[in-house]
């Protein structure tokens, strides 16, 4: 407890937004990241048992979409999830019984059994594919037109450790950086992609200097850890809105932001 109290205080700016959380608020997270859990066990549930023959599930890693999610504004900004963020949808609004349809491909799912794909556009949640780092460029390009039309609005996707190694990854984050597009970057990194190690496919052990590496802004946050998750992805919206509404006398600050998270513990990946 007092680690993860720690992790908070460290930072005066993500401090001030977690002392501001009503009580709600706090406890909206703690039930997004049961949810997502639950959504997690009954899909496991289904694979042992023969019920589908796969599934992607995002255990250990809830605080990372939860968090984010949740310090959004709901209704304006959009985030474009990935294998490992089935929990946007439901923090959104899609019911987890629509997310459990999908998988078994039945009449009454959100793509009457074409798709297990879930997404819900009318609530900002882009509908994924599955080629890894493609939503960078996707999410980019709708944070493009959130700068064309001025509005104060945030794109938001997930990486994960082993996409950033994609071109596509590259090309739609530098393309947001030189751009300077209200868009942020979570490289989830949950050290492993596939059976190739974190060290296997990236030598700098960590992505502490990645957002540099493109010049942005850049931070970390634990990924275990909501309320550091929520503050550190409130910053970044709030910063990327801030020059937005600047636009129009430009500004040295960069508004693409990137929160690297550090994830520490195990987690389930495939089952
Ligand atoms: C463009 C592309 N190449 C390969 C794959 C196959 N594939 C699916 S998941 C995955 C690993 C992704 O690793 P990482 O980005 O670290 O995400 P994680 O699964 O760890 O969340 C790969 C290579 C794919 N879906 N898309
Ligand atoms: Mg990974």
């Amino acid at each position: 407890m007092r680690a993860f109290r720690e992790t908070i205080e460290r930072d005066p700016e993500r401090a001030a937004v977690v002392a501001g959380l009503a009580v709600d608020t706090r406890l909206g997270l703690y039930a997004g990241l049961l949810r997502a859990r639950l959504h997690d066990i009954q899909l496991k549930r289904w694979v042992r048992t023969g019920v589908i023959s796969k599934a992607w599930l995002g255990t250990g890693e809830e605080a990372t979409t939860v968090g984010p999610v949740h310090a959004l504004e709901r209704g304006r900004d959009v985030v474009a999830p990935m294998i490992r963020n089935a929990a946007a949808c439901c923090e959104l609004g899609l019911p987890v019984s629509d997310m459990l349809r999908a998988y078994l491909g039945s009449e009454d799912s959100p793509a009457r059994g074409r798709d297990l794909h879930v997404g819900a556009w009318a609530q900002g949640v882009l509908q994924p594919i599955s080629h890894v780092g493609d939503m960078v460029p996707v999410a980019t390009g709708i944070a493009l037109t959130f700068k064309i039309r001025r509005e104060p609005r945030v794109a938001l996707t997930w990486v994960g450790d082993g996409s950033t190694k994609t071109a596509a990854a590259h090309e739609g984050t530098n393309f947001a950086a030189v751009q300077k597009l209200p868009a942020i970057f979570i490289i989830q990194n949950n050290q492993v992609a596939l059976g190739t190690r974190l060290d296997q496919h990236h030598l700098p052990g960590n992505f502490q200097d990645w957002a540099a590496s493109y010049g942005i802004a850049g931070a970390a946050f634990d990924g275990n850890n909501v309320l550091d998750a929520y503050a550190a992805t409130r910053v970044a919206a709030e910063r990327c809105r801030t020059t937005s509404a600047k636009r129009a006398t430009p500004s040295p600050r960069r508004c693409s932001s990137i929160g690297a998270s550090g994830i520490r513990s195990g987690c389930m990946r495939n089952t």
